[in-house]
């Protein structure tokens, strides 16, 4: 997989990622929900499909806040599985929204 230049992290991140921020080395984004429980429920159904897509995210959390940071180890730096992996992220918090 390779990793994609700067100018190509931003066009595709203006397309579709709005709410992603690119720092120059991940793609990140902060999620915040009504409380622990669901932040975490949201992090194992997240961790469920990075598994199936053998792609894994670093992230941290505090209490209902969720930060997700993406890159590429194995290419050090941002491939095509960071995108697709920050639309499935963005799908589920959709849905955590609504529920
Ligand atoms: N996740 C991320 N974010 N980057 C990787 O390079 C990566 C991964 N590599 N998950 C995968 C696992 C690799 O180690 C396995 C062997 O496919």
């Amino acid at each position: 997989m390779k990793a994609l230049s700067a100018s190509e992290i931003k066009n595709l991140l203006s397309v579709k990622l709005e709410n992603w921020l690119f720092d120059g080395k991940y793609l990140s984004r902060n999620f915040k929900f009504s409380n622990f429980v669901t932040a975490f429920s949201f992090m194992t159904w997240v961790a469920m499909e990075a598994e199936k897509m053998d792609h894994h995210p670093d992230w941290s959390n505090i209490y209902n806040s969720v930060t997700i940071r993406l890159n590429t180890h194995d290419a050090n730096g941002i491939t095509q599985l960071d995108f697709d992996l920050a639309l499935v992220i963005d799908r589920i918090f959709v849905s955590y929204a609504t529920v």
